[in-house]
């Protein structure tokens, strides 16, 4: 038998999708800046006009499990990182935004079988929020953690448990990924 589990070094031939919430953009962006200082420290490019990172920016927190489902069924990325900040007001809205969105980001990463992160900050207040993105800690450095050990994990359950995946009779599996993406043998 054999223990699997992500590393932090082998970090060179991922590729990783941001999906980022404009809503509450004083925290997101905080979340960002933490993600893509955690990226670059473990040795992934996360300049935009480089081969490791793309970033899909979306208009709020509710949008990001569609365009996450979409990126992820592209398979060209090892994981997807969503980064958004539902921050509770006078309203109902935030239970409604908060649940779908967490609902919505483990559906995509179920379905697909690709890793993504749910980086949503879920707060009562914006001082809480500010407090996770800069603060006191950037939790948005620990969903790029998140993110490359789960990569880094699949890369090695594909290597090792999964049969060869036959991209020609899968038109879903186009990418950079499809020659590699399996199914459990057993
Ligand atoms: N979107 C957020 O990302 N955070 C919030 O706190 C928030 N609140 O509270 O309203 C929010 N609303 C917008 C929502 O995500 C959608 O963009 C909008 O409803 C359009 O579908």
């Amino acid at each position: 038998m054999a223990v699997f589990e992500g590393n932090f070094t082998q970090t060179e031939p991922l590729r990783l999708a941001l999906v980022i919430g404009r809503f509450n953009d004083l925290i997101t962006i905080k979340l960002l800046e933490g993600c893509q200082d955690c990226l670059k420290r473990h040795g992934i490019d996360p300049d935009p006009q480089g081969h490791q990172v793309d970033y899909i920016w979306v208009p709020g927190s509710f949008e990001i499990p569609t365009i996450a489902r979409q990126l992820a069924l592209s398979y060209r990325y090892d994981a997807i990182i969503c980064l958004g900040a539902v921050i509770k007001g006078q309203t109902p809205h935030f239970d409604y935004v908060s649940g779908e969105v967490a609902k919505g980001i483990a559906a995509a990463s179920f379905q697909t079988g690709v890793p993504v992160i749910f980086g949503v900050l879920t707060t009562d207040t914006m001082q809480q929020a500010l407090e996770r993105a800069g603060i006191k800690s950037n939790h948005g450095w620990d969903y790029a953690m998140n993110a490359i050990e789960m990569a880094t994990l699949m890369r090695q359950l594909r290597a090792n448990l999964l049969a060869p995946y036959n991209s020609k009779t899968h038109p879903a599996m186009q990418g950079s990924l499809a020659d590699n993406v399996g199914e459990l043998t057993s």
